[in-house]
């Protein structure tokens, strides 16, 4: 298990989604970058930072407008506070050119992080949507190095394609599975759990915030699943983030 220190008040987010299509979501985000360097010792951004990425040069080489500023306060953000990039289901491929590039750091997809209020188990959740065996196979396909060099060698036209492909086909697929199958699996929580000894884990990608008690045996666990961002498409928008300092783990709102 890879372990990550970190002191004073960490702050998390996740499913932020960011795309073409959400400038309200983006400039929210953007403001709340700006909070975090004026406030947080570290930011944790668990995973589904962007709607879709298909390779590092594609914001490199040549980044469509709508994504100049955010890596520009990527930038901005990692030279104010250590700044770690985790991988989500949508944004996996980011690598290290991107994260060198930034400032920032990537993080490990599973990951024990030491804060000043103990140990946290940090991912970004699908991993533990066991009950969605197509998920799951998907996962271990794009996953795979070799599948990921093959992609990674494609034009960048023919990668947003499929990558378009691939978002419609979810959609679709999402439509016929019941949230049960979408959400995390009670045993594969309990077996994070027990596996790794750790009393708090912090997630995101099921879109259902909240603080879960869980009764491991004897011990009394906590599950936290981060908030997802929409400004642009839902009422009342959706968006916040995660702090945990000595005092222990809070839910935050922009205003
Ligand atoms: O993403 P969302 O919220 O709709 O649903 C997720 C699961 N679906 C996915 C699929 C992604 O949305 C696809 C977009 C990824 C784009 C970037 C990379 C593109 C390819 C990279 C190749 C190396 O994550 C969904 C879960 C749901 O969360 C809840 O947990 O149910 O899982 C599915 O829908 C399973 C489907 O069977 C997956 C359908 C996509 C198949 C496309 C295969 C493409 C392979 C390309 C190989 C070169
Ligand atoms: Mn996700």
């Amino acid at each position: 298990m890879n372990k990550i220190r970190l002191a004073g008040a960490v702050w998390f987010a996740s499913d932020i989604h960011l795309g073409p299509q959400t400038p309200a979501t983006r400039a929210a985000f953007h403001a709340f970058l700006d909070k975090a360097c004026a406030q947080a010792d570290a930011l944790i951004l668990c995973g589904d930072i962007f709607d879709a990425w298909i390779g590092d040069d594609f914001a490199l080489a040549a980044p469509p407008d709508w994504l100049i500023e955010t890596m520009r306060k990527f930038r901005q953000t990692a030279q104010a506070i250590p700044l770690w990039l985790g991988h989500g289901n949508r944004d996996f491929l980011m690598g290290a050119t991107l994260v060198d590039d930034l400032g920032a750091q990537l993080l490990p997809d599973t990951c024990c992080l030491q804060t000043d209020y103990g140990d946290v188990l940090l991912s970004h959740g699908d991993e533990y949507c066991t009950e969605d065996l197509a998920y799951q196979r998907f996962r271990r396909v794009v996953r795979n190095p070799r599948v990921q060099r093959l992609f990674l060698s494609l034009s960048l036209s023919l990668r947003s394609k499929i990558a378009a492909w691939a978002r419609g086909r979810s959609k679709s697929s999402n439509r016929y599975k019941t949230n049960r199958i979408m959400d995390v699996a009670p045993s594969a929580v309990e077996q994070a759990f027990t596996a790794t000894g750790i009393n708090l884990m912090v997630h995101g990608h099921t879109h259902r915030p909240a603080f879960h008690r869980i009764q491991i045996g004897t011990r009394a666990c906590t599950r936290i699943v981060l908030p997802d961002w929409d400004y642009d498409h839902s009422q009342p928008p959706r968006g916040g983030w995660l702090t945990i300092d000595r005092n222990g783990p809070e839910f935050c709102r922009l205003p």
